[in-house]
């Protein structure tokens, strides 16, 4: 990742799949000079002397068969634009070859082409947004559907980052009267009496706790893949959970309806050769689907919680049995498309009890055939989809979570120490643990580990 924000970058902007309209994103202290031997207006303008934003329609002329091509100039010549730099938007037809060439003409100007995410990453590094409204703007990108599309945007208004900076800014003015009374322990001054500084902690603390909540709604705040299996009860789900997981928790049994709630587990699984990385999942077991819905409150709830895991899964195992003929739900299951649906025949050590369904993988719990096989297609599949959606803010959460708890320990310790009297360089000590925290999250305080973390995820051009 690049950190120098001196030098003019350049991207494609739009997205790789075409559309009707193509976007160059152009950014960094000479901006406007790469236009000038390429760009003609259509009407009178000097783009060097603008002095407010500016939409200009004119021609790129570009070399070899292109000649000339008709676009509109969104310019940003002061420092209110995203990255705070000069910076101009090409628009213009979507085709690919056109944007090609108009990307190759803007780096035989001076430019160099932009990494991933490095034009957020200048929005981030100029004080425009903080590290939340960053992992929101990879948010907004990805959203695969209106709820986390809304969640996005919330966070990219600034809606979570402004209540942790004003978090962190009732810390630091706390901080501030802790090493002033520090300062001046000989004049027997209090800037702060000890049940304000407690009623301060109690605030910060229920704040963030509240906070925390809103963070880690989106899932576990482990952000791993969530692979779940369902099906009819007594199909199997539990046995090969347990196989899976290498762990004797689920119940297995005879009757159906064994499982009544949900049970998750991390799963390693098997490296592909291609990718050269472990694949952690969140495995996930649900009660069995049953004809009779929920005879009772606790198999009702048991329905509606294994519904809302189908639902929100990034894979989901519908388990069939091979030893009996398929039933009325698992037919009409069968009937509606699910790309995110891998099809599991269980008990495969069995006589057949039915005619193959295409595309089922055979597995036995029993004698752990075809388990390698389901395995493989689990990382296969959630390999695929994580090209096609790489994980969104739920990022916030997995990077949020650990700087969240540590911040709440020194809280903690801090109102433990005011409690017991106890001393002021302590108390400031663990202030300054809880505000590192803080500023860990909204990127007050960042390394460059942290900033790869978040914008490596982004793709070129945003
Ligand atoms: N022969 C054979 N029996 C199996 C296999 N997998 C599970 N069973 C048996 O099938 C029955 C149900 O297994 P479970 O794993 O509890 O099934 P489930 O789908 O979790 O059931 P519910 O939680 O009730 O929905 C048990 O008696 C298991 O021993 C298998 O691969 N081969
Ligand atoms: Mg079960």
């Amino acid at each position: 990742m690049n950190y120098h924000a001196d030098d003019t970058i350049a991207a494609i902007a739009s997205s790789m799949q075409g559309g009707a309209r193509g976007i160059v994103r152009i950014s960094g202290p000479l901006a406007m000079e790469c236009l000038l031997p390429l760009f003609h207006a259509a009407e009178p303008v000097s783009l060097q002397h603008l002095t407010a934003a500016r939409r200009i329609p004119g021609d790129l002329e570009m070399p070899g068969e292109l000649s000339r091509v008709p676009c509109e100039l969104f310019v940003w010549p002061d420092p209110r634009s995203y990255t705070r730099q000069p910076s101009i938007e090409i628009h213009t037809y979507g085709a690919r070859p056109v944007l090609d060439a108009i990307l190759h003409a803007v780096l035989d100007q001076n430019a160099r082409l932009a990494e991933p995410g490095e034009f957020t990453l200048r929005a981030f590094l100029a004080g425009r947004i903080d590290l939340t409204q960053a992992e929101a703007v990879l948010g907004v990108i990805e959203a695969r559907d209106q709820a986390e599309l809304k969640q996005a945007l919330t966070q990219l208004a600034g809606g979570l980052g402004r209540k942790f900076h004003q978090i962190r800014d009732r810390l630091l003015n706390l901080l501030a009267d802790v090493e002033a009374s520090l300062d001046f322990t000989d004049e027997d001054l209090v800037f702060r009496q000890p049940e304000e500084v407690l009623r301060e902690l109690d605030t910060a603390e229920q704040d963030l706790r509240t906070l925390g909540k809103t963070v880690v709604e989106r899932g576990t705040g482990d952000d791993l893949p969530r692979v779940v299996l369902f099906g009819s009860a007594n199909v199997g789900k539990s046995s090969l959970f347990n196989l899976l997981t290498n762990w004797r928790h689920a119940i297995v049994a005879d009757e159906s309806g064994t499982t009544r709630d949900w049970l998750s587990e991390v799963v390693d699984f098997a490296i592909p050769a291609a990718s050269g990385k472990a694949w952690k999942i969140r495995l996930i077991d649900t009660a069995g689907w049953s004809a009779m819905g929920g005879i009772d409150e606790i198999g009702e709830a048991a329905q509606g919680a294994m519904l809302r895991e189908v639902e929100r899964a990034d894979l989901r195992l519908l388990c069939l049995d091979r030893s009996r003929p398929l039933n009325p739900w698992e037919i009409s299951t069968l009937e509606s498309t699910d790309e995110a649906r891998n099809l599991v025949g269980t008990k495969a050590d069995l006589p057949p009890g039915r005619a193959e369904v295409a595309g089922e993988i055979p597995v036995s719990a029993d004698t752990s055939e075809g388990i390698q096989r389901l395995r493989s297609a689990i990382v296969e599949h959630l390999a695929r989809s994580r090209e096609r959606n790489p994980p969104s803010v739920a990022s916030t959460a997995a990077r949020c979570g650990e700087s969240l708890q540590a911040t709440l320990r020194s809280i903690s310790t801090a109102r433990t120490l005011v409690q017991s009297r106890g001393s002021e360089e302590l108390l400031a000590a663990e202030l300054r643990q809880a505000l590192d925290g803080l500023g860990r999250i909204v990127g007050a305080v960042y390394t460059d580990d942290i900033l790869d973390r978040v914008f490596s995820r982004f793709c070129i051009g945003k």
